[in-house]
């Protein structure tokens, strides 16, 4: 018995010493005292009757004690639930994968309910036939799959003037991460025709759903038959409701408002439609008063999910796991510091795995945690060298007046109590 106890202990106190640059103190042994506890020696509940048959519930939902894992919205961001967002929290999960029913949810006019037999997606403008297409023409065209993050151009919005929310979810929550299967709108438009539009280099499709809000788009050709996916599946099942079932677009690597859930129409134009969501919103006004627009990719950045507000440090001192997402519409994540002390000495963390383009990468910084405060930080370096900037930096770029892409560097002041608040160092 205690053999087996050996090596892993024994790696752990290697591993550690490796790690001693990021800090060097005494490790801790398992908490747990083997001698006299009862989880050890009495036979418990659940090892003296039978646990549950398949098929008690032919599809599960997460166990009772993980049911904190949830999504949460902020009742005074928005009026009314109906035009609202909520949080995925990110401080509870690990991997990159996002849970469809855990992923943040954006609706302008609700999440609508509609089945595959009423779907329709029709494709007209300068095409030189004009389609519609059923659920059942759709998944007979070749398909791909992709794993890309989709982070509203809002997520961290809300701390442009200072530290306001205080937890990973609220601050940097407004991202998922799953893994889709449809076919390329490249495929589709093809399918249509594209002869009738001419010179594609200044052609656009706009895109809308079939919700009241419609939230129509558009987005340049240049982008449509590059990487967009018609997408049906996340994470190797059906939409969600909430996510666009039964058929939304995939917009890899650009802000959320694009990525058009239940999709009935695209239109190739000749111009761009300037549609509210892309001019009163989604614009970004500067120092100036006046507005960037066409702002679509997403920022490389990054942010520790744990420790963080929500994900406080209950074990104390000794070994110590931090660990955050960081991700680029640009490309792929190339390399993540972390900093303990509010940016002046940077750690280069651990990728999970090698970064994907335009998907979510995890990180870890394994340290021997000294029991003092903390200033925790992490910026990101995409594969273009593009660095995330301190609050400071942006602010020098982009002013005060912004709402949307704030994606500097997040602060988490950990005190000596293990406790975790958002503040600013910028
Ligand atoms: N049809 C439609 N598509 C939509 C929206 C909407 O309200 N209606 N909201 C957009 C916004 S602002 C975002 S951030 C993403 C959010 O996708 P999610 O709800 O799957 O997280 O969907 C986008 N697509
Ligand atoms: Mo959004």
């Amino acid at each position: 018995m205690s053999d087996s106890f050996k090596g892993p202990t024994t790696s752990r106190r290697q591993f550690l010493a490796g790690a001693a640059s990021v800090g060097a103190g005494a490790i801790a042994a398992g908490s747990a005292k083997a001698a006299g506890d009862p989880l050890i020696t009495e036979v418990q509940d659940w090892a003296s009757g039978l646990g549950e048959g398949v098929d008690e519930v032919p599809y599960s939902l997460p166990i009772e004690f993980e049911s904190d894992v949830i999504r949460r919205n902020v009742p005074w961001l928005t009026a009314d639930p109906i035009s609202s967002i909520n949080f995925t929290p990110i401080h509870a999960l690990d991997g990159t994968i996002t849970p469809q029913g855990c992923a943040f949810e954006r609706h302008h006019s609700g999440a609508i309910e509609m089945r595959k037999q009423d779907y329709r997606l029709m494709i007209n403008g300068l095409v030189d036939t004009p389609l519609v297409f059923t659920y059942e023409d759709l998944v007979r065209f070749p398909r791909e799959n992709h794993v890309y993050f989709c982070e509203c151009a809002a997520n961290t919005g809300m701390e442009w003037a200072g530290a306001q929310l205080n937890g990973a979810q609220f601050t940097h929550g407004m991202i998922h991460n799953m893994e889709y299967s449809g076919v390329s709108l490249r495929t589709i438009l093809q399918e249509a025709g594209l002869d009738a539009a001419g010179d594609l280099k200044d052609k656009w499709v706009y895109v809308e759903g079939a919700d009241a809000s419609s939230n129509g788009r558009s987005i340049p050709m240049e982008k449509a038959l590059d990487d967009c996916l018609v997408a049906f599946t996340a994470n190797g099942e059906a939409l969600r409701k909430e996510h666009g079932y039964p058929v939304r677009l995939v917009v890899p690597g650009w802000e959320g408002n694009m990525w058009i859930k239940w999709l009935r129409r695209i239109e190739v134009t000749d111009a761009p439609v300037e549609s509210r969501e892309e001019t009163s919103k989604y614009t970004d006004t500067q120092e100036d008063g006046t507005s960037r627009k066409w702002t679509w990719e997403m920022d490389a950045k990054s942010v520790v999910t744990s420790p963080s507000p929500q994900s406080p440090i209950k074990h104390g001192s000794g070994p110590l796991v931090i660990t955050g997402l960081a991700w680029s519409g640009r490309g792929a994540i190339e390399r993540v510091d972390v900093s303990l002390d509010g940016g002046k000495n940077w750690h280069e963390a651990r990728l999970a795995a090698p970064g994907e383009k335009m998907a979510v990468s995890r990180f870890y910084l394994d340290i021997n945690w000294d029991g003092t405060d903390m200033l925790l930080q992490s910026r990101a370096i995409d594969d273009t060298d593009y660095v995330q900037p301190t609050k400071t930096q942006l602010r020098d770029v982009r002013g005060l007046n912004s709402i949307y892409h704030n994606n500097c560097i997040q602060t988490w002041w950990v005190k000596s109590s293990g406790e975790a608040e958002n503040v600013e160092v910028s």
